[in-house]
């Protein structure tokens, strides 16, 4: 066969010509031409070979994933299939120090860029609990979420410059658009902030595009909007790829998108001479010459000009429906599967090659061949290496069992349990520790020498379980702001009293000045330096590269903090009130907090949310949601500040470490007077310290944030009638109280309240809890410990609103009175 070889050369883009150029809206297999180095065709050819290799390897593994979900080794599967021909130009365009944040169909991208494999897929898929088989997750997440580790286990950071990096998924869809955008944001700082210029670890110049993939039905989600106009707004190297395949799930595009088109909606963010805004592409999901050139294109574009873009790659295909859960014959018609039989991907791109002389089916048949096998062995590699180290726990186990079965009057008994454990069809930890726990329960009565050393291997398998499925919620190394070293306030005998606002500005001041990494950035922060001013005058002195406004947008705040903090930067993330956080709970809780979690310890994300809340006035502005905060965010610290000298502290301690965490100041606490330390930006408040603000032998009180003030009014008033309240401050209720201190006082008041703003069953249960069960404090208690919360409903505008609603020195004073009267009726009686 005659082949004119130069129609099928690649023309890859040239990094240095470019200049702003005419993009067409979309591109529809894009062929426009833009110049320069050709490759040879032999060159090419290996190139396209090698490609639909990586294509159909990865196609096996889906294949195959399938099955060993269906036949039981496994428990879920959802894979890349349908989608592999446009990750692989994707990862063509995809350089060291570049960043994924992507969904469960990548699979493609992540073997073609190497950031993972096909044994890394398949130990994901069996959940194997090892960090070595499975980087991503140490079998905690489901098959196909992808990361790599930039973390190493001191704690200390990776070279993510010379690495390629794919930030941990998360199964929400659209959960990661808002950690994307953080991630393209800082190439934008690292580019523009000259001061950062050292920070060769992280950064080269900015040239880092950050990758987005996303669904075409999770486009519909509200973070992807919120998302994608930011990046417009901010102009950051943000590269979104949509792979549309018309469906989510079964609900098809007719119902999840306007006109049924989301590139087609998205035009009105296309840039324009003189504006900002996106360079917008469409593509074939089916056609590899038109998608290499648009991802060259792109990309080089959006990397040189920090332009973001969007690349909408249409006529995708779902060869095995959605995921193993069900079966896409149940809503597709005929006349669907039968075109999404014909336009697979990799079926196009093999007809294409054979068309076009790059190979023939001989050659692709025997390619075929020897990549089914691959994918064989690799699966086989994963499976063994789970059933070999659990066989070997399974036996030791049972000899310990057969052991005892030697001694006990319950042998018939164990040995069903020896019998039952061998007979499991692929067993797991858990069987093989349940019937170690069973063993013990059924020879409780018994004195046997077997029983010690089954109890002492369950020990140890329970530390090393521990390790494997319970571990790093948070970083936990040196860097941890629990290592960081307490420092005391000092004063100067003259020092100023000061508006609490302007305490924390100072010590934000002197923060800044230490460290250039730290940035601030939320509604009103930057030109007036927040609502309440902490951050007044910064932006003059230290640009608006590092202390700036964004639109209203709390949950691509959070994730635009947690892009920052994943690329070595100091992001405070501001959420204007409190009320407001849930607007970014979901990006709080799925994504920030379980990060270090779900990679076990494989990437950290050091963000400040700093926010204020508790008493003002109104339905959305006197908000303590704390028990909603404490248990969507287990991962994150939790501080509550008392006064601005406090939440000082607290954030000179949290810049030193590395773990996440929320500050929450009082709102109505910022004109109070406060005396400024003189080491405004060194002294910390350490994490998990309580502090008694006032001795008492009576009744213990705890409370924190805004609540403190009016339990320490009340106590003047008690004192005179004659009972001595002891209060303590835990200061941050994530970690709670370290030292026990409530504990001890509970020994020598033997009552207990709790007071804060929160709903009944809130934030004050959660303090029970840790006080009564964790510190053991039931065992102290002569009175029934009680709880003063704020109403049920939230509260209503005005004084009176808040007088009726929250905790009010007159509530405080009644509760611990008639704790008293509890204890002894004779001297306190019924006050009404
Ligand atoms: C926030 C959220 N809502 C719903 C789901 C359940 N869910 C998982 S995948 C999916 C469909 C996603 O469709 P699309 O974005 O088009 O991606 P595709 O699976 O088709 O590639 C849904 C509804 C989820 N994981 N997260
Ligand atoms: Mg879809």
């Amino acid at each position: 066969m005659c082949v004119n070889h130069d129609k099928y050369k690649i023309e890859f883009y040239n990094f240095a010509t470019i200049t702003k150029l005419n993009m067409p809206v979309t591109a529809v297999n894009v062929t426009s031409k833009f110049n320069t180095a050709e490759l040879s065709f032999e060159d090419f050819q290996k190139i396209v070979i090698n490609d639909y290799r990586i294509g159909y390897e990865s196609r096996q593994a889906s294949l195959l994933g399938r099955r060993e979900v269906l036949t039981g080794k496994a428990k879920f599967g959802i894979f890349g299939d349908g989608k592999e021909v446009a990750q692989l130009a994707m990862a063509k365009a995809f350089r060291p120090g570049d960043w994924r944040a992507g969904y469960y169909r990548d699979q493609t991208f992540m073997f073609a860029t190497g950031m993972s494999n096909l044994k890394e897929f398949f130990a994901q898929l069996y959940a194997l609990p090892d960090i070595e088989k499975d980087p991503a997750s140490a079998g905690r997440q489901m098959n196909c979420h992808f990361a790599t580790r930039f973390v190493h286990a001191d704690g200390t950071w990776t070279n993510q410059a010379e690495t390629l990096n794919c930030a941990a998924d998360i199964s929400t869809t659209g959960g990661h658009m808002p950690r994307l955008l953080g991630l393209a944001y800082a190439s934008k700082l690292y580019r523009d902030n000259k001061e950062l210029d050292d920070q060769k670890q992280f950064s080269t110049g900015g040239n880092e595009v950050a990758f987005g993939t996303i669904g075409n039905g999770a486009t519909s989600e509200g973070l992807f909007f919120e998302a994608f106009n930011a990046a417009g707004v901010l102009q950051v190297p943000m590269a979104i790829s949509i792979w549309d395949d018309a469906y989510a799930i079964s609900v098809p595009a007719k119902l999840q998108t306007t006109k049924e088109d989301i590139s087609e909606i998205l035009k009105g963010f296309q840039r324009e001479d003189g504006t900002n805004g996106y360079e917008i592409f469409k593509v074939r999901g089916w056609d590899y010459v038109a998608l290499c050139e648009t991802y060259e294109r792109a990309v080089e574009l959006c990397r040189a000009e920090h332009v973001p873009v969007l690349i909408h790659v249409t006529e995708m295909t779902q060869p095995q429906g959605h995921s193993t859960s069900g079966s896409h014959e149940r809503y597709k018609s005929k006349e669907r599967l039968d075109w999404e039989n014909e336009h697979d991907c990799l079926l196009q791109m093999r007809k294409w090659m054979i068309e076009s002389a790059i190979s023939t089916d001989e050659e692709l048949d025997a390619l075929e061949a020897t990549a089914k096998k691959y994918v064989r062995e690799c699966q086989k590699e994963a499976w063994n290496g789970l059933l070999s180290e659990i066989t070997v726990e399974l036996n030791q186990v049972a000899g310990l069992i057969d052991e005892l079965a030697n001694e006990s009057e319950s042998a018939d008994a164990l040995k069903v349990a020896v019998t039952e454990l061998k007979a499991c069809i692929d067993p797991g930890r858990r069987d093989v520790i349940a019937a170690g726990r069973k063993a013990l329960r059924l020879t409780v009565k018994e004195r046997l020498y077997g029983r010690q050393a089954l109890i002492n291997w369950l020990k140890l398998e329970e530390e090393k379980n521990g390790e494997r499925f319970n571990s790093k919620l948070f970083t936990g190394t040196m860097q941890s702001p629990l290592n960081v070293p307490a420092v005391h306030a000092q004063y100067e005998p003259d020092a100023k009293m000061l508006d609490g606002r302007e305490v924390l500005n100072a010590c934000f001041d002197a923060n800044f000045e230490r460290d250039k990494t730290i940035v601030a950035f939320g509604e009103d922060v930057g030109a007036i330096g927040d609502v309440n001013q902490g951050f007044a005058g910064l932006q003059n002195k230290y640009s608006d590269l590092r202390i700036s406004d964004t639109g209203i947008r709390e949950a691509t705040i959070v994730g635009q903090g947690m892009g920052l903090a994943m690329r070595g930067l100091r992001p405070i993330a501001e959420i204007q009130y409190l009320d407001y956080l849930l607007y970014a709970i979901t990006v709080l809780s799925d994504d920030l907090a379980s990060l270090s979690y779900r990679t076990r310890g494989g990437q950290k994300a050091p963000v400040i949310v700093r926010t204020r809340g508790h008493r003002l006035e109104g339905i959305w502005h006197s908000g303590s949601p704390l028990g909603t905060i404490l248990n969507s965010m287990r991962g994150m610290h939790i501080c509550v500040p008392r006064n601005m000298t406090q939440a000082a502290g607290m954030y000179n301690t949290l810049l030193r470490g590395d773990e996440p965490a929320l500050v929450i100041e009082s709102l109505n606490g910022y004109r109070l007077k406060e005396k400024l330390p003189a080491n405004v930006g060194e002294f910390t408040v350490p994490l998990g310290h309580a502090e008694i603000l006032k001795e008492g032998s009576d009744v213990t009180v705890v409370s924190y944030g805004s609540t403190l003030r009016i339990v320490q009014e009340a106590a003047e008033e008690l004192e005179k009638m004659g009972i001595h309240i002891e209060i303590i401050d835990p200061q941050t209720l994530y970690p709670f109280d370290i030292q026990q201190i409530c504990a001890d006082s509970l020994k020598k008041t033997n009552k207990l309240l709790v007071v804060d703003e929160d709903m009944p069953g809130g934030g004050s249960a959660y303090i029970l809890q840790k006080i009564l069960e964790e510190q053991k404090g039931y065992y102290y208690l002569d009175a029934q410990p009680r709880t003063l919360p704020a109403k049920e409903h939230r509260p209503p505008y005005g004084t009176d609103g808040d007088y009726f609603s929250k905790p009010s020195e007159d509530d405080v004073i009644e509760a611990v009175y008639s704790i008293m009267h509890e204890a002894n009726p004779g001297k306190f009686p019924e006050l009404y």
